[in-house]
């Protein structure tokens, strides 16, 4: 456990197995992603406030709030917030009431060109299930080792990447290839995307989003039925938001607002690629972002 928390708080994410999911569990829920998005598709299941189905954008598809849609995803994933070495581990990173936001199933679709080299929210970190064999990490989640723990964010630098200037650095990037049932935790302030998926099937992931306890989780919605059906569990008790005076006055320290405060150091073996990928991407930006806003503004001259 110590070394998987040195690792992730070095590189940003780490492989981390056993959080008590059984192969039985892992391939009820691959199954289950595969009816989901088939239904979905068809648009056999309506999609209404809550329960929503993104369709194919970019290369991925998604549906939201996994739980809802059935009891023994509900029962499975429960298990693994109840399990000790998850809460444990959990616990050291975000601090002890930290909350559960988001529940997802994303697929990567044959011809996925892959996703952005990004960031998102402040103390975000995901926990991520494959639900498919995935030994070449095609189409799967990829990340910048190290990157976490770079002052500045990319979006202050303007540098978020597209895929097609992505494939330059491929070669710096970490892929999360494994067997259906691993999984990856990840700090979303880690640069990370998606690598695009060059063969003919579909990969599936969980993607759970925590954050340490604070008044600033963005808000999400479950339906009210869903919430009532799911009272006194470990479930609820993590997708319950409400901020009180006492949280207020007793913040709990933890990694992920940490990192957040420019005081930590990218580590020497990630060091190179880091501040190469850094380098790369601030010149290739401001070459080619004013040529870019020039092209643009003839155009709109001309019209
Ligand atoms: O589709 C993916 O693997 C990337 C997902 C992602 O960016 C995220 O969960 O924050
Ligand atoms: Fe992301």
């Amino acid at each position: 456990m110590e070394n998987l928390i040195e690792q992730l708080k070095k590189d940003g994410f780490v492989k981390a197995n056993d959080f008590g999911l059984k192969q039985d569990e892992a391939i009820h829920l691959s199954n289950l992603s595969n009816e989901l998005f088939k239904k979905y598709r068809t648009k056999k299941l309506k999609n209404d406030k809550y329960i929503n189905y993104s369709p194919p954008f970019s290369g991925s598809e998604v549906i939201s709030r996994l739980p809802e849609h059935d009891k023994r995803a509900f029962e499975i994933i429960e298990n693994i917030l109840n399990n000790k070495n998850f809460q444990k581990l959990f616990r050291k990173i975000l601090g002890a009431n930290y909350k559960l936001r988001q529940c997802s199933l994303r697929r990567s679709l044959p011809g996925d060109k892959g996703l952005y080299l990004h960031q998102d929210a402040i103390g975000e970190t995901n926990l991520t299930i494959l639900l498919s064999d995935n030994l070449k990490g095609n189409g799967s989640t990829c990340f910048l080792p190290g990157s976490h723990l770079v002052p500045k964010r990319m979006k202050e630098w303007g540098i978020e990447t597209p895929p097609f200037l992505v494939r330059f650095i491929n070669f710096v990037l970490k892929k999360t290839p494994g067997l259906i049932g691993d999984s990856y935790i990840f700090f979303n302030r880690t640069w990370h995307g998606r690598s695009p998926n060059k063969f003919d099937k579909e990969y599936d992931v969980i993607l759970m989003s925590f954050f340490p306890n604070s008044k600033d989780i963005p808000d999400y919605d479950w339906s009210p039925n869903f919430i009532k059906s799911i009272k006194n569990s470990e479930f609820a008790k993590r997708i319950d938001f409400r901020f009180d005076d006492y949280c207020n006055k007793n913040q709990e320290d933890n990694y992920a607002i940490e990192i957040e405060n420019y005081n930590s150091k990218v580590k020497i073996d990630n060091f190179i690629n880091v501040y190469f990928v850094i380098y790369f991407l601030r010149i290739f930006f401001a070459i080619f972002r004013p040529i870019y806003r020039f092209i643009k503004y003839k155009l709109v001259w001309k019209i």
